[in-house]
C-alpha cells in the first residue's frame, strides 16, 4: 500500500523540496505529470516547454536511480487527462495513498485550485511552504507590515543579515550595502564575452524536442538549437562557468546592451534556479567565496548577490502579499492592445527588433532589455499591463508568475502605482543610445526629437508624461521631468502629441 503520494511540479525539481523532506522510498510514490493545462495557460515559448519537460524527465530518472518509486505521466500518454487536478485524481484512485503531500505552487491560479483537492480527493492533503526561498511568507508580511512603502534596498539589507552573506561582523563587506553606482558602464564590442555553455540534447531531450515540435508548433519561438542544461549536473556546470568567466565583470556591464551579444556578462541561470536545478543560498555563498578569494571585486559580487538575495526574494514577497488582484492592477489606466510585433519581431526600431528577435530565438533577454526596451516601450505606448504580463509570462524560459508579474506589472509598467519601484522606469532614446550600440543601425534618428525620422522613444516619453501628469506629477522623483515639460512651448507640446498620435495610430 502507498502511504504518501508526493507531487512535484515542473518548477520543483530539487531533491531539497519540502514535499520530499520525509520521503520513505519503501512506502511513498513521487509523481510528476506533463499536462496540457500547464503547457498552455499562456502559449509558452517552445524552448521553455522543452526545458521544463526535459528537466522533469531527467529529475524523475535521478529519483528512480536512487530507489524512489516515481509515477511519471508523459504528455503523449494516451491516458493523460490533461490537468494536474485530474492527473492527481487518477493517481489517487489507482494507488489509493493515505495522503497527498506537495509544496505550494508559484502561482495564485494553482494555489486556488489545490485548495479544493482535499475535498475532491477524499484524503488529507498537506501543502508545505516552499523552503527554497530565504524569506518566508510570514517574515515578508512582518517586514512589510511595519512600513508605509516597500523598498527593495532596505529589504535587501535584512536579507544580507538574515542569510549572513557579504558581512564583516555586523557591517556590510567593504562598508557599503550597495555598489550600484559603479555598475553602469556601456559595453565595448571589443571586450571578451564569455558565452554560456551549450549542452547537446541527449536521447531523452531529443524525444521531448520531437514532442514539442509536434504538439506546440503554433507556440512562439524557435525550438532549435536547444542548448539549455536539463540536469542538476549540467546546471552546476553552467553556474561554475559563470562564476569563473563572467562574474568578474557582471556588475560593471550589468546595464549594457550590444547587438549580437544576447548574454554579455549575465549568468543565464534564472531558468535553472527557478525550476529547482540550482539553489539560491548556494549561489550567493559561492559568489561571495569568489570575492573572498580575491578573484572577483566587491562591486561585481555584490551586484550579482543583490539580484538574487534582494530583487528575487523581494518580488516574490510582493507577489504573495498583494494577492491575485495584483495581476489586474492598472494604475495608469493603459488600454492599448499589445502591438503584434512583440510576437513577430517585425519592427524597424532596432532596439526592439534585437530584444524581441533574441527572445524568440533564445527564450532569454537580460534584465535591461526586458525593462528598458520592451517594458519601457509598452509603458510609453500605453499598452494594457495585463497583456504585457501575458507576453512576458509566455516568452521567457524563466517565467513563472511569482517572479514575472511583479517585475512586469510593478517594476516595468508601474501599473501597481509604486509598490515595486518608486518611479516609472521610463526613458527616451538617449538612455538606450548610451547603454547600447542599437541606435547606430536604426532607421530612426535617436538625436531627432520630432518628425517622421525621430526616435519614437523620444516623443513617446514626453507624451507619456503629459498623458499621465495628474497621476505622476506628485511624485518627488518625477519633479525634474515635469519641470522640463512645463518649460516647453505650447507648440512643442502640440508637436509631441501629434507625433505620438500618428505613431501610435500606425501601430494598430
Ligand atoms: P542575471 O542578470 O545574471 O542575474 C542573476 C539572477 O538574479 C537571475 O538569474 C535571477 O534569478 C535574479 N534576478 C535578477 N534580476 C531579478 C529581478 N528583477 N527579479 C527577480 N530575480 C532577479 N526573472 C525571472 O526569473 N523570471 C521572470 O519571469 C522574469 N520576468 C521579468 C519581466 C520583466 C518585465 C523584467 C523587467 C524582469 C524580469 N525578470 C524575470 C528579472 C530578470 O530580468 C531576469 O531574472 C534575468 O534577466 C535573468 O537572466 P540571468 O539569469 O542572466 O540574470
Ligand atoms: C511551466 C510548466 C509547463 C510548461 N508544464 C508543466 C507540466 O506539464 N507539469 C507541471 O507540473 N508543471 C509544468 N510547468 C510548471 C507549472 O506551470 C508551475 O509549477 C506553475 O506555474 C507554478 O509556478
Ligand atoms: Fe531604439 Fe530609438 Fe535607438 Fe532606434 S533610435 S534603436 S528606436 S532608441
Amino acid at each position: 500500500m502507498v502511504q504518501t503520494l508526493r507531487l512535484l511540479l515542473g518548477d520543483q525539481l530539487s531533491p531539497r523540496m519540502a514535499s520530499l523532506r520525509d520521503l520513505d522510498p519503501a512506502r511513498d510514490v513521487v509523481m510528476l505529470a506533463e499536462v496540457a493545462a500547464e503547457a498552455t495557460y499562456v502559449r509558452h515559448h517552445k524552448k521553455k516547454i522543452a526545458f521544463v519537460f526535459a528537466a522533469m524527465r531527467a529529475f524523475a530518472d535521478e529519483l528512480s536511480e536512487q530507489g524512489v518509486t516515481v509515477r511519471y505521466v508523459q504528455l503523449d500518454d494516451p491516458l493523460n487527462t490533461g490537468s494536474l487536478g485530474t492527473e492527481i485524481a487518477r493517481a489517487v484512485s489507482e494507488l489509493k495513498p493515505a495522503e497527498l503531500v506537495l509544496t505550494e505552487p508559484g502561482e495564485h491560479r494553482l494555489a486556488a485550485e489545490m485548495e479544493s483537492w482535499e475535498a475532491t480527493l477524499g484524503i488529507p492533503v498537506e501543502v508545505r511552504e516552499d523552503s527554497r526561498f530565504i524569506c518566508s511568507h510570514a517574515a515578508f508580511r512582518a517586514w512589510a507590515k511595519e512600513r508605509k512603502q516597500l523598498r527593495m534596498e532596505y529589504f535587501y539589507r535584512e536579507m544580507r543579515r538574515c542569510a549572513g552573506v557579504l558581512l564583516d561582523g555586523e557591517e556590510p563587506a567593504g562598508g557599503r550595502w550597495n555598489y550600484d553606482s559603479e555598475n553602469r558602464k556601456p559595453a565595448d564590442a571589443d571586450l571578451f564575452m564569455p558565452k554560456p555553455p551549450h549542452f547537446a540534447p541527449d536521447a531523452h531531450t531529443r524525444e521531448v524536442l520531437d514532442l514539442v515540435a509536434t504538439r506546440f508548433a503554433d507556440h512562439v519561438g524557435d525550438l532549435e538549437p536547444f542548448w539549455f542544461a536539463v540536469t542538476h549536473a549540467q546546471a552546476e556546470e553552467a553556474l561554475r562557468h559563470f562564476l569563473v568567466n563572467a562574474l568578474p565583470s557582471f556588475g560593471d556591464y550589468q546595464d549594457a546592451m550590444l547587438s549580437g551579444e544576447p548574454f554579455l556578462y549575465h549568468s543565464v541561470i534564472s531558468m535553472y534556479l527557478n525550476a529547482g536545478l540550482l539553489d539560491a543560498r548556494d549561489i550567493c555563498r559561492r559568489a561571495e567565496a569568489e570575492y573572498r578569494a580575491g578573484r572577483v571585486s566587491l562591486n561585481n559580487a555584490e551586484g550579482f548577490i543583490r539580484q538574487i538575495l534582494g530583487w528575487r526574494e523581494f518580488v516574490r514577497g510582493v507577489y504573495w502579499l498583494r494577492g491575485p488582484d495584483y495581476l489586474h492592477e492598472n494604475a495608469l489606466g493603459a488600454t492599448r492592445n499589445l502591438p503584434w510585433f512583440y510576437w513577430s519581431g517585425e519592427t524597424e526600431m532596432a532596439c526592439l527588433k534585437a530584444a524581441i528577435g533574441q527572445t524568440k530565438r533564445e527564450a532569454y533577454a537580460h534584465h535591461i532589455q526586458r525593462l528598458m526596451v520592451t517594458g519601457n516601450f509598452a509603458m510609453l505606448a500605453g499598452v494594457d499591463p495585463y497583456q504585457v504580463h501575458e507576453w512576458y509570462l509566455a516568452v521567457y524560459a524563466d517565467a513563472y508568475e511569482w517572479v514575472e508579474a511583479p517585475n512586469t506589472i510593478g517594476m516595468s509598467q508601474f501599473a501597481d502605482g509604486g509598490v515595486v519601484g518608486s518611479k516609472p522606469y521610463a526613458s527616451s532614446g538617449a538612455y538606450i543610445d548610451r547603454m547600447s550600440d542599437y541606435c547606430g543601425s536604426c532607421v530612426y534618428d535617436v538625436k531627432a526629437k520630432a518628425g517622421p525620422k525621430a526616435c519614437p522613444f523620444n516623443y513617446l516619453y514626453w507624451d507619456f508624461l503629459a498623458r499621465n501628469r495628474d497621476k505622476l506629477e506628485g511624485n518627488p522623483r518625477m519633479a525634474p521631468m515635469f519641470k522640463t515639460l512645463e518649460r516647453m512651448s505650447d507648440e512643442r507640446r502640440a508637436e509631441i502629441a501629434d507625433d505620438a498620435r500618428k505613431f501610435l495610430e500606425a501601430l494598430q
